[in-house]
C-alpha cells in the first residue's frame, strides 16, 4: 500500500499523487483549489481565500466571470477549431475589436505568450533584412537584463536569470542584454544591425521593477532616431493591470509591436497575441509563420468577451483606484522587516529585508489567514488580485500583510 491509499486528507492525496506522476518543474504552495468566483478561490477541504495573484495576472476579469464563460460554453458548442486553413466567423470581429480598442494596425493571433514574443522576434528580424537592409544573418535586438518573457530556448537563452537558463543552451545568437532603466546604455549598445529593443514596461518576475520616470519615452525616442522596431512585452502589465488598458500608456508611448496575452482571455483558455503600430507585419506572407491553434473561433469568442468586460465593467479605473488605495495602505504599515512597498495600478510588490526571514515564510503566514500570495526571488511579494477588487476587500488584504508582517 502506498502513501496515497492511506487518504490522510484531499490536499496530502493530490499533492502526493502530483509529486508522483508530475515533472518537479514547480514548488507551489501546498493549497489544492477546486473552485474560483471573481476574487476569490476555494481548496478541496472548503477553506476560501482571496486571490492575490490572478494566476499571473491572467484572470484579471476575476475567475470564472459569468459573461466571458457564457462566451465560451456558447461558442463551444458551435464551433471550436477550424485551422487556419479555413476562416471562421470570429476571427474579423475579434481583429475589429482589438484594433479599435488598443489602436492598433495589425493583429497576428498566437496561443501563449512566449509565442508572442517569438513571433515578435521572428517579425522583427525579418523586417531588419527587407526593409532595415541589415545583412543576412546578422540582426540584433536588444533585450534587458533581468527581463522574464517566457521559457522556449529563444528566449531563455537572452535570459540573465541562471535558474531560468541554465543546461538549456546551445542558445541563439543576436541578442544584447542592457541593464534596465538605463537610456544611455540602450543607445550605446544600439548599432547599425540592431533590428528591435524588447522590454518590460514594468518588469514583473523581476520583482515589479518601474523604471525611472522618461526611460520608454526616450527608449521610444532612440527606436525612432535610429530605425529600430520598439517591441513592448504587455503580457502581464496589459489589460488593465496597471490601471491603464496599456502601460505605455503611464508614459504615453506607442510601440511598435506591443504584446499580450494572460488575460486576454481571462483565464479561460491561452491566447495571445501580437499588435503592430506600424507596417512592420506586413513582412509576413502565406506560409511564413503560423499556429493551428492560434485565431482559432473559441480562443476569439472567449477573447472578445474577455475585452468586452475589461471595458464595460470599469475595471481598469477600479485597478487604477483601488490600487492606489491598497499601494498606500501597505506602504503605512510600520514594520521593521519592509524595505519598499511599490507598483502601479493592481500590479504591486512588499519587498523584505534580506534579514526577514524570506518571503515564502510571509506568503504561507498569509495562507493560514485566507490570502493566497506568491514571492518572486527571496524577498518579495507580489500583489496582484483581480481588478474587480473592492474597497473593503483591499482594506482587507492590507489588514492581513500587517498582522503578518508586524
Ligand atoms: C511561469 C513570472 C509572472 C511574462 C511576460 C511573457 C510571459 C510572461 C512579461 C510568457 C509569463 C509567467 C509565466 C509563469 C510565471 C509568470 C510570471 F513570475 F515569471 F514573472 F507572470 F509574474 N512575458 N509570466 O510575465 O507568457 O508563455 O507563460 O503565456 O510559471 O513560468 P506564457
Amino acid at each position: 500500500m502506498n502513501d496515497i491509499a492511506l487518504h490522510r486528507s484531499p490536499t496530502a492525496d493530490l499533492i502526493a499523487l502530483e509529486a508522483l506522476y508530475g515533472a518537479k518543474n514547480y514548488k507551489p504552495l501546498d493549497v489544492v483549489l477546486t473552485r474560483g468566483q471573481g476574487v476569490h478561490v476555494w481548496d478541496v477541504e472548503g477553506n476560501r481565500y482571496l486571490d492575490c495573484l490572478s494566476a499571473y495576472s491572467a484572470v484579471n476579469q476575476g475567475h470564472c466571470h459569468p459573461k466571458i464563460l457564457e462566451a465560451m460554453v456558447a461558442q463551444a458548442g458551435r464551433l471550436t477549431l477550424t485551422s487556419r486553413a479555413f476562416r471562421n466567423d470570429q476571427l474579423a470581429p475579434f481583429y475589429e475589436e482589438l484594433c479599435a480598442l488598443t489602436g492598433s494596425h495589425k493583429v497576428l493571433p498566437m496561443n501563449s505568450g512566449a509565442e508572442a514574443v517569438e513571433s515578435a522576434i521572428k517579425v522583427a528580424r525579418k523586417w531588419g533584412y527587407e526593409v532595415k537592409g541589415v545583412p543576412e544573418g546578422q540582426a540584433e535586438i536588444i533585450v534587458a537584463a533581468d527581463n522574464f518573457h517566457g521559457r522556449t530556448v529563444a528566449i531563455v537563452g537572452f535570459s540573465t536569470d541562471p535558474q531560468s537558463r541554465g543546461g538549456f543552451g546551445p542558445f541563439a545568437p543576436g541578442f544584447k542584454v542592457v541593464p534596465y532603466g538605463d537610456a544611455a546604455a540602450l543607445e550605446a549598445a544600439i548599432g547599425p544591425n540592431t533590428v528591435a529593443f524588447l522590454v518590460e514596461p514594468i518588469q514583473g518576475e523581476a520583482g515589479v521593477i518601474i523604471p525611472p520616470a522618461g526611460y520608454l519615452k526616450r527608449a521610444r525616442e532612440l527606436c525612432t532616431e535610429h530605425d529600430v522596431i520598439l517591441i513592448l512585452d504587455e503580457i502581464q502589465t496589459g489589460l488593465g493591470r496597471t490601471g491603464k488598458l496599456l502601460a505605455e500608456e503611464h508614459e504615453g508611448v506607442e510601440a511598435d509591436l506591443t504584446l499580450i496575452g494572460k488575460a486576454l482571455s481571462g483565464g479561460f483558455y491561452p491566447v495571445s497575441a501580437v499588435l503592430s503600430n506600424s507596417e512592420v507585419m506586413s513582412v509576413l506572407h502565406p506560409g511564413e509563420h503560423g499556429s493551428t491553434f492560434g485565431g482559432n473561433p473559441l480562443a476569439c469568442a472567449v477573447a472578445r468577451a474577455a475585452l468586452r468586460v475589461l471595458v464595460e465593467e470599469g475595471m481598469i479605473e477600479n485597478a487604477a483606484r483601488v490600487g492606489d488605495r491598497l499601494q498606500a495602505s501597505l506602504a503605512s504599515i510600520r514594520a521593521d522587516s519592509v524595505k519598499d512597498v511599490r507598483g502601479r495600478g493592481l500590479m504591486l510588490a512588499v519587498e523584505l529585508h534580506a534579514e526577514a526571514g524570506g518571503a515564502r515564510r510571509v506568503c504561507e503566514a498569509l495562507q493560514a489567514r485566507g490570502l493566497l500570495a506568491k514571492e518572486t526571488h527571496e524577498h518579495t511579494i507580489r500583489i496582484a488580485p483581480p481588478l474587480i477588487l473592492t474597497d473593503a476587500q483591499a482594506d482587507w488584504i492590507a489588514e492581513q500583510f500587517a498582522a503578518v508582517l508586524r
